[in-house]
């Protein structure tokens, strides 16, 4: 029997164990800061200095040494090389715990914090320090420009035409970590729905819990190697 290519959605909930906040929790980012404030171009525009704040602390957070992959990232390797189809893992995350656990066929839908990219020429690059609005384009040269490479609300997510190629080849469907609150990432699984399996894996049901085949609650660490081995 040939076994047939795999997605995965990943979202905040997979890297939760590996000390970095979700948004929508009790104890989520937007508990604290207000989305309008800092993850839309309105926000940015407004208050450069604000946003810029909130995503260097969180770049900053990133390269702690306590924040590393966890069972969940590591057992999405294993399953990448043990499957005889393309696994491909799309992540709604802008961390980098996915490739620093090493996994193959990644898509950041949402960016990468660990990017910059120039509003006035157009070009990322890879950034681990922290931005400001006197920071310089090592492109351009131009300052003032330099942005979080990362998508926010009211902007056009990442690889979407890739993303669409695999879904559409995708004979199981797997969802981690994830409310199911955002678009158009929430609607994957109404995509995939009837041509693929669809297994949703997350602590708790998410909003599109119905859509799913089947569901499994519980702890990424615990129900993803669980599902995987
Ligand atoms: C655990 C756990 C543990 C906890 N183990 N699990 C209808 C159709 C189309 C668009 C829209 C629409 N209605 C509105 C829109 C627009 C908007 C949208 O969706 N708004 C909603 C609020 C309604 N969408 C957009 O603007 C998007 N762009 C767009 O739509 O362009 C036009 C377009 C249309 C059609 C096709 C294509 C394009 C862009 C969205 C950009 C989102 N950006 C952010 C910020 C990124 C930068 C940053 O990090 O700051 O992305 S917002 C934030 O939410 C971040 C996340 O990637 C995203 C999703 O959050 P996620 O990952 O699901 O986290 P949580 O916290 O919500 O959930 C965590 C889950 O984990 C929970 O369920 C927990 O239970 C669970 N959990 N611990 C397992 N240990």
């Amino acid at each position: 029997m040939r076994l047939p290519p795999i997605v995965v959605l990943t979202g905040a909930g997979i890297s939760r164990e590996s000390g970095l906040a979700t948004f929508r929790d009790a104890d989520g980012i937007w508990a604290k800061v207000r989305l309008e404030d800092v993850a839309t171009a309105e926000a940015f525009a407004r208050d450069p200095d604000r946003v810029h704040a909130f995503y260097n602390a969180r770049r900053r957070a990133l390269r702690d040494p306590s924040v590393a992959p966890n069972a969940a990232h590591h057992a999405l390797v294993r399953l990448a090389h043990a499957w005889p189809a393309p696994v491909t893992v799309v992540t709604q995350n802008v961390d980098d715990l996915h490739e620093r656990a090493g996994q193959p066929r990644l898509i950041h839908m949402h960016g990468e914090l660990a990017k910059a990219r120039c509003t006035a020429c157009g070009a990322v690059h890879p950034w681990l320090d922290d931005l400001s609005t006197a920071t310089a384009c090592p492109s351009c040269g131009r300052a003032g420009g330099m942005r979080p490479a990362v998508v926010w609300f009211g902007e056009m997510p990442l690889a979407m035409d890739e993303i669409a190629a695999e879904l559409a080849a995708c004979g199981l469907f797997l969802s981690i970590g994830t409310s199911g609150a955002v678009w158009p990432a929430a609607g994957f699984v109404a995509e995939v729905r009837g041509r693929a399996r669809t297994v949703e894996l997350n602590l708790e049901p998410s909003e599109g819990v119905r859509l799913f085949d089947e569901a499994i609650h519980g702890p990424a660490t615990v129900v993803v190697p669980a599902f995987v081995d």
